[in-house]
């Protein structure tokens, strides 16, 4: 349990309909009964608990500073696992400023970033799996991200990965009980035993480790790059994806230097669109680095739209175009589709998808955007989209498949344990079970002060 009482204003961007004033730990409801004044009487601290009561907010001088809703939670089920209590006020910079100011006078201390969540976490009431699909809930940017942490919040990933742990942890006492009694043989049954449960588990978490890939698309977007020579609306792609003139367009050859980047959403994937400078041959020093820096977002995204102009034949610049697709994810693009299309077999052969569109007048792009929608389609499991879970169970992985060879091959029960224990270790590491407090501090600092 925690000595200090902490407070922070949690709820959105002020002013607005709405504010959330959170306040949590052991003296949060002695601090109530001097914050807040229910109109029916009574004082909070004693009740009726998880239950909106009306009242006022009062300042040290004893007058009002709002009239609002205030809620009690007692630990431990409460978020915080503690003592808490949230009180809804009028979404005002200045009335949560001085609720705020009040609760500090009171003993409170302002919370650091994601220290309730911490808490819940401190308590036990999350695993580091739930504490990091808090933050995914919060950052989500489509309806099928946030689903997929709502499922991570309800143990998606954690319940299995507990299941495994104890299956991996049985399988190690039987060769404790060897190791224990070094004139026993290990019985072969045991052996072929804890083979079929290391297998299992390594292809359980080879799975895992491998959703990890779709599941930082659905969290971050997909990272797609825009590629062309100049002139072939490149940019004008971008704004008809965007929606808005999001990149400068004009008939001159070189008009994009930067690489001009936009999240924009089709259907439930985001894409992290990267606009870039059109390849070609240029003296111009500026154009040659945004040229360079166009290459080198081709080779950083997940997919590069290849964009030609439909209308014309193509150049040698649009071969050197392929030429730099080549071996990546990609699509081509025949634009300007509205003036007329021309034939082009070698696209076909050259790319796995071509599309035929004019980005000027909007005709054809929905099919793009049908395609792109369906790139990140999952079926339904839930992924893996923290980076340090992922190389944690990577490695879990690689483990439980070490320990199986071992007990296929009828290694010695230290080769097995050895394995074994560090697949353990490293599932606890994953749920935050055996984990270092720079790891804990490194994910919370993630989190926004007042969740
Ligand atoms: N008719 C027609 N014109 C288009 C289409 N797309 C772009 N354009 C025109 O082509 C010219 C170049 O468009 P941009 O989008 O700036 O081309 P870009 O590839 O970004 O060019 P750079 O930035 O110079 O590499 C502009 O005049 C656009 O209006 C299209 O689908 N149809
Ligand atoms: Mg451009």
């Amino acid at each position: 349990m925690m000595e200090d009482t902490i407070a922070a204003y949690s709820g959105g961007t002020l002013p607005g309909a709405i504010g959330i004033c959170r306040i949590s730990g052991p003296q949060a409801f002695a601090l109530a009964d001097d914050l807040f004044f229910p109109t029916k009487g009574g004082k909070m601290s004693q009740g009726p608990f998880y239950t909106m009561r009306y009242g006022q907010v009062r300042a040290g001088d004893g007058r009002a500073l709002d009239l609002c809703l205030a809620c009690c939670y007692p630990g431990p089920s409460s978020y915080t696992g503690e003592d808490l209590l949230e009180i809804f006020c009028h979404g005002s910079q200045a009335v949560v400023a001085c609720i705020l100011e009040r609760a500090m006078e009171l003993g409170a201390r302002p919370a650091q970033a994601g220290e309730f969540t911490k808490r819940a976490f401190l308590a036990g009431k999350l695993d580091l799996t739930g504490v990091e699909a808090v933050a995914d809930l919060i950052e989500s940017q489509s309806a099928a991200a946030a689903k997929n942490a709502a499922s991570l919040l309800q143990g998606g990933i954690s319940r299995p990965i507990r299941q495994m742990r104890e299956k991996i942890f049985q399988q190690l006492t039987h060769f404790y009980a060897v190791c224990d009694y070094p004139d026993e043989d290990l019985d072969p049954f045991v052996n072929e035993e804890a083979r079929k449960v290391l297998e299992e588990c390594t292809a359980e978490l080879d799975k895992l480790y491998q959703g990890f890939q779709r599941g930082r698309v659905l969290k971050e977007g997909l990272p797609v790059t825009i590629l062309g020579r100049p002139n072939v609306g490149k940019s004008s792609l971008l704004n008809s994806l965007a929606g808005y003139e999001r990149a400068i367009v004009t008939d001159e050859a070189g008009t994009t230097r930067d690489v001009v980047t936009e999240s924009v959403r089709c259907g439930d994937t985001v894409l992290r669109l990267s606009d870039t400078a059109g390849l070609r041959e240029t003296s111009s020093q500026a154009e040659k680095m945004g040229i360079d820096k166009a290459r080198e977002s081709a080779r950083e995204s997940r997919l590069v739209l290849c964009v030609f102009d439909g209308s014309s034949p193509l150049t040698e610049e649009d071969r050197q175009v392929m030429e730099t697709a080549q071996g990546l994810e990609r699509a081509a693009i025949l634009n300007k589709w509205d003036k007329g299309a021309l034939d082009f077999p070698e696209m076909e052969q050259a790319f796995p998808k071509v599309f035929r569109l004019s980005a000027k007048t909007g005709e054809g792009v929905s099919e793009l955007c049908q395609w792109l929608a369906g790139m990140t389609q999952g079926e339904g499991e839930t992924l893996v989209t923290s980076a340090r879970q992922a190389a944690l169970l990577g490695k879990a992985a690689e483990s439980c498949r070490m320990a199986a060879q071992s007990a296929a091959m009828g290694f010695t029960a230290d080769a097995f344990l050895a394995d074994g224990e560090e697949a353990v270790r490293l599932l606890d590491e994953v749920l935050g079970d055996a984990v270092s407090e720079d790891i804990v501090h490194g994910i919370f600092s993630r989190f926004c002060v007042g969740k």
